[in-house]
């Protein structure tokens, strides 16, 4: 038994996903002419609740081209201390669009619009412009943990005071969703931009969308031109997309409950701490509290049962996803508490 819980990015297209990929009707999108592209980014607009939307390669070029379209050289981001732009994305917002991030140590990944506004660079030569506030929800590192909406709407207002943009890295958006019982285009309605990943827990292989305003989407497209990110017959992925917003956004409530099972036996191994209440989606991250073994050791025990997790630093993370099941997660339950239950 291979149970693969290191990412929800591991998913493997279904045979019908397959299919209706086969089928799609496709053009040359860099002269926008691929029908199943225009209507995925139609689709996508509708349900994030935005003016127009972009298909994007990935979440990471999603990302950068959004600080790259709100922003100038020289300017400055609010973000969160373990967000994902400024740890996974290889320096990019130094790198591709000359900006710092100001970024605050806060809570389960997020922070309050008073943190904020502490942050906000006083009109003087001296200083960058304070011009984009980033959110991501739900938070990565902090173990899928939900970015409160009512500090969000605080957010928005802080942002209008000050006429600086507000984006979401909803790159986990469904999963959010799915646990609130909230639509997608609810929870990006305070933000002017949001970005969202097809090939996460949707199970597709290759995609994420970018929306907001006409004018602000007309720069993402040329900064996906200069980041190389101008798609020929992309239709064929795009139709995955299709099928994925379609089909697989209702079950990601299943993704959220079973990873909720696995922190509640992880939370009963004293080997493992977790802080439960941030484990709210569908991503578990416990620290290995102990001086006899550490997170890699610990995952590669897992692994030798077929059970896969990711070690980072000394914590382990696991995410569930459309390829992991009931079946599947007694297992892995059944694997930790063997392995680790009397340690
Ligand atoms: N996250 C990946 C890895 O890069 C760590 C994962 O396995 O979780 N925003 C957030 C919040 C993300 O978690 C990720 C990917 C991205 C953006 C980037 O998306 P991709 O991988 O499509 O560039």
């Amino acid at each position: 038994m291979l149970v693969d819980l290191r990412s929800d990015t591991l998913t493997k297209p279904s045979p019908e996903m397959r299919r209706i990929m086969a089928e799609a009707e496709v053009g040359d999108d860099v002269f926008g002419e691929d029908p199943t592209v225009n209507r995925l980014q139609e689709l996508a607009a509708e349900i994030l609740g935005k003016e127009m939307a972009l298909f994007m390669p990935s979440g990471t070029m999603a990302n950068q081209a959004a600080i790259g379209a709100h922003t100038q050289p020289g300017d400055e981001v609010i973000c969160e201390a373990s967000c994902h732009i400024r740890n996974f994305e290889c320096g990019s917002p130094a790198a591709l669009s000359g900006v710092t991030l100001n970024y605050i140590e806060g809570r389960r990944g997020s922070f309050t619009a008073g943190e904020a506004r502490a942050r906000l660079r006083p009109d003087n030569s001296h200083y960058p412009i304070s011009r984009l506030i980033w959110v991501e929800n739900s938070s990565n590192r902090a173990g899928g943990a939900i970015f409160p909406q009512s500090e969000i709407l605080r957010l928005r207002q802080l942002a209008d005071e000050n006429g600086i943009a507000l984006h979401l890295d909803g790159a986990r958006i469904w999963n959010v969703s799915a646990a609130l019982g909230i639509a997608e285009k609810e929870l990006a309605a305070p933000f002017d931009s949001v970005n969202a990943c097809l090939s996460k827990g949707l199970g597709c292989p290759v995609g994420s969308l970018t929306a907001g305003s006409r004018d602000f989407i007309k720069k993402v497209h040329r900064l996906r031109k200069r980041f190389g990110g101008g798609m020929r017959q992309a239709g064929i992925l795009a139709a995955a997309g299709i099928y994925a917003l379609t089909h697989h956004r209702e079950r990601l409530k299943e993704d959220n409950a079973r990873a909720r099972r696995l922190a509640e036996t992880m939370a009963e191994i004293p080997l493992f701490s977790i802080d439960l209440e941030a484990v709210q989606t569908n991503i578990v991250i416990v620290q290995v509290s102990s001086d006899k073994i550490n997170a890699p050791e610990v995952s590669e025990m897992l692994r030798k049962e077929g059970v896969l997790c990711l070690p980072m630093g000394n914590t382990i993370r696991m995410v569930t996803h459309l390829d992991v099941d009931d079946h599947g997660i007694d297992y892995a339950i059944q694997t930790l508490q063997r392995l680790f239950g009397s340690l």
